[in-house]
């Protein structure tokens, strides 16, 4: 989009008189934040109309990506790139004597996602719009986002996130779209016209789901698409019912918070309704759609339509689905179960065992009458159908309703066409140990999408400077297509791009630096090495090995004060889940520590651990652009595929990481001599479940090394932790150490130790760096959704078109 800079200032001017009746030099920050974000909506306004009626026009195929989470984060930079208007802006704000950077920072983190699944979803957003995919999301419009977090004496605190106090500038309220969705109650079959059974209900509860549209803008291509987000509202025809603020608080709690947890289920009543209320809500709009617009057939749907079911949150579609085209529409159970089955597709996110979801028989009849009926039948027809086929233990072993529950991810897998896994290594798992059962049933269902990551978002936006020396190195094509990141593997020995890079990284460890002293009162130096571990923090991730390690170089440099060492800031961030007592107490293991340290005169400042509060998509815009350690150091098979790895060797960082999820996709982009590996493979540690023989307690006993350190925790050297060093010490050594941390310790400290030697060869390590940003194109979600697209929902991208203003 050209748009003239003086327009611009004009426009932007106008907008301050026409919203708050202000001249700009009497507007806040905040004002004019607003005035340009409407400025930038309006920009795109015609666009998304003509998406939405080119698809319509020309009967294009649409997905439906229906998600529990997004997290987009902020979303002005990434909109005015993809509208080709963020020099123009900056320039135009330059003049006006307005930082961009600063008045972006006015906008609310949205944060409506715990980590990487809806950091995922969000990315996917993204590309689809920016490959020309006609693709939409479907989620919740939660009106508290993740929780603040804040450290009070080293302990994680809780903050509510009022994230929409102020408005939401990019969301439009769409009240002519509203529809009902019905809870509760009690549902019978009774018998209708021409002697079939239609559901009657009683006493059901009937909320109102509002939708609330975002423009998801696709990279300077005229493309818009819509992220539809509902939140519930009380009917004017249930008013009379909800005359108590209390009841009226109850219904409003619905959409009122995302649960903050990651990998772990917490199946409780209030969530169930959550799922059932943005599934139905969306799939009704989606029918409705359909009939008015689309107008074919209703047998025709899977032709038109494609959804997508992210995780099992969302499985109830499936049921839902086959209500509507049954109870509604009319159609035989045959025809509809053919044409759900065609209709749906299945992402599993994660293998971990408590984050299966299933919900008691009990709950689930109480909250979803009808959709446990449907539930039901489908689990009836198919131990039917399979018991011809297959012996009786396995189809037992996978039907949905089993031991009083009913199993979410057996749903998603049997009421759709396709389930994938998010690495090539997690895909297989499934396969092997985790969906086994159904592997042998469906097999041409599964296949793999290994994640992929927003480029524009992580590499343009967050980081200029490196995107400055790709330009004048490689010239500008890699903006686009970061597939032409490849161009820099010619520059590896040229000492000038080299420096160059490394000067980029500089800046944006100083800028981080900077940071850092502002917000936590810590110095850090940047010619240190600054590793960088950010995630959700889990047991799992090994954020402890970490600290263990850390904790060693410690004792290594009270012990000898001249050992001859490269300076380390360890930065950590890291959100857990409220009701995840281990995490937590890590987390105060690691701030505890970090005061230790720290303020250790004899240290002299060669370590420091910087852990910083609140970490969100923000921070780590922040946080990825100044690495260069990346720690991706999970216990092998437990991490489905993390993201932050992409992000991160995209940006210069060198992977110090186990093979596990796409770290060994990373590793095969970036051959074995740019990567550090370490520990135990996945097989090793499978053969450690069956053969049982690990002891944690033999290793403590023969390796003086893990008791000294181990002993830390108990014995005063980190001070302020009677309570929680002895939980870690005894998770570790009493509890066997779940995670094997103990076993990767020696390969893990001698990876660290190696990345120290690297480091100290600057040239060695610039050419690493070099490489790895160079391999990074090969994780561009834009590829990802490409490949869903082709592979499993059949959709396919617009034609070029021009809008009147494009
Ligand atoms: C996750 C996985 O833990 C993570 O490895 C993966 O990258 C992400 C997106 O596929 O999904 N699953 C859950 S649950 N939370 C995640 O972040």
């Amino acid at each position: 989009m050209v748009l003239d800079k003086e327009v611009f200032k004009e426009e932007l001017k106008q907008r301050l008189r026409e919203n708050y009746a202000m001249e700009l030099e009497d507007a806040s920050e905040h004002e004019i934040f607003y005035a340009l974000g409407a400025l930038v909506k309006a920009r795109y306004s015609d666009a998304w109309r003509d998406t939405w009626k080119y698809y319509v026009d020309k009967h294009k195929k649409q997905v439906y990506y229906f998600s529990i989470e997004f997290l987009p984060g902020r979303m002005l930079k990434s909109n005015l790139l993809n509208l080709g208007l963020l020099d123009t802006a900056r320039e135009a704000l330059t003049d006006l004597g307005i930082d961009l950077d600063s008045l972006a920072e006015v906008e609310k983190d949205m944060a409506l996602g715990n980590g990487g699944l809806g950091r995922l979803a969000s990315c996917f957003m993204d590309s689809i719009a920016s490959c020309g995919l006609p693709g939409n999301g479907n989620g919740i419009r939660y009106d508290y986002g993740l929780f603040k977090q804040r450290f009070v004496d080293g302990y994680q605190v809780e903050l509510p996130d009022e994230w929409l106090q102020s408005g939401n500038i990019w969301e439009i309220r769409r009240e002519s779209k509203a529809v009902d969705v019905r809870v509760g109650g009690h549902v019978y079959l009774a018998e209708a016209m021409e002697g079939k059974l239609k559901p009657v209900y009683e006493n059901e509860r009937i909320l109102r789901a509002v939708p609330y549209d975002t423009g998801m803008v696709g990279y300077e291509n005229n493309v818009v698409n819509t992220l539809r987000l509902w939140s519930v509202e009380i009917p004017d025809s249930e008013e009379d019912k909800y005359q108590s603020i209390q009841g009226r608080r109850e219904l409003e709690d619905l959409t009122a918070v995302l649960y903050p947890d990651d990998s772990n289920e917490h199946g409780r009543l209030i969530r169930l309704t959550q799922e059932y209320f943005f599934v139905s809500a969306g799939i009704q709009s989606i029918i409705r759609h359909y009939k008015k617009r689309v107008q074919k057939p209703i047998s025709n749907l899977s032709e038109y339509i494609s959804i997508h079911i992210n995780d099992t949150h969302p499985a109830l579609c499936v049921p839902e689905m086959m209500r509507i085209l049954v109870d509604e529409e009319d159609l035989s159970w045959e025809q509809a179960w053919d044409i759900t089955g065609k209709v749906m597709s299945y992402t599993n996110h994660t293998i971990m065992a408590e984050a299966l979801e299933k919900w008691s028989i009990d709950l689930m009849k109480r909250t979803l009458p009808r959709m446990y009926q449907i539930i039901e039948e489908i689990d009836a027809r198919y131990v039917q159908t399979m018991r011809e086929l297959h012996p009786h233990d396995l189809v037992e072993r996978t039907r949905i309703i089993r031991n009083g529950q009913v199993h979410m991810a057996h749903l998603s897998i049997i009421g759709s066409h396709s389930t994938n896994g998010v690495a090539k290594l997690h895909s297989d798992l499934l396969k092997s140990v985790v969906l086994h059962d159904f592997y042998i049933i469906y097999p041409d269902r599964f296949n793999n999408k290994t994640n992929g990551i927003a480029q524009r978002r992580w590499s343009q936006i967050v980081n200029e400077p490196m995107s400055s020396v790709l330009d004048e190195t490689i010239g500008k094509t890699w903006r686009k297509d970061p597939g032409d990141l490849k161009l820099l593997m010619n520059y590896q020995s040229d000492q000038a791009v080299l420096d160059k890079l490394a000067e980029a990284k500089k800046i944006n460890k100083q800028v981080l630096a900077d940071y850092i002293l502002e917000t936590t009162e810590i110095e850090v130096s940047t010619d240190a090495i600054f590793d960088v571990q950010i995630k959700r923090l889990h047991a799992y991730k090994r954020q402890l090995l970490n600290l263990l390690h850390i904790i060693k170089l410690y004792q290594d440099l009270k012990e000898n004060p001249d050992l001859d060492m490269q300076k380390r800031v360890f930065i950590f961030g890291a959100k857990a889940a409220p009701s995840y007592h281990y995490a937590k107490v890590i987390i105060k293991c690691i701030n505890e520590a970090a005061n230790l340290i720290n303020n250790d005169s004899d240290i002299k400042d060669r370590i420091k651990i910087v852990f910083l509060p609140n970490y969100n998509v923000s921070l780590a815009e922040k946080i990825i652009p100044a690495a260069d350690v990346s720690e991706q150091i999970s216990l092998a098979s437990k991490e489905a595929s993390g993201t932050s790895n992409m992000k991160l060797m995209l940006n210069g960082a060198i992977t110090l990481a186990t093979l596990d999820g796409a770290n060994v996709e990373i590793r095969d982009a970036v051959g074995d001599d740019n990567i550090y590996i370490f520990g135990l493979t996945e097989k090793e540690v499978y053969e450690y479940y069956e053969n049982q023989e690990y002891s944690a307690q033999q290793l403590y006993d023969e390796n003086p090394i893990i008791r000294r350190v181990l002993n830390a925790f108990i014995d005063g050297t980190i001070p302020n932790i009677v309570y929680e060093g002895r939980e870690i010490f005894d998770s570790l050594i009493k509890y066997n150490d779940e995670y094997f941390l103990l076993r990767d310790f020696d390969s893990y400290v001698k990876a660290q130790e190696e990345i120290g030697k690297a480091y100290g060869d600057q040239s060695f390590w610039q050419k690493m760096s070099l490489i790895n940003i160079a391999n990074g194109g090969r994780f561009s979600s834009d590829e990802t959704v490409r490949r869903y697209a082709e592979d499993i929902w059949k959709i396919e991208p617009k034609d070029s078109f021009v809008t009147e203003k494009g």
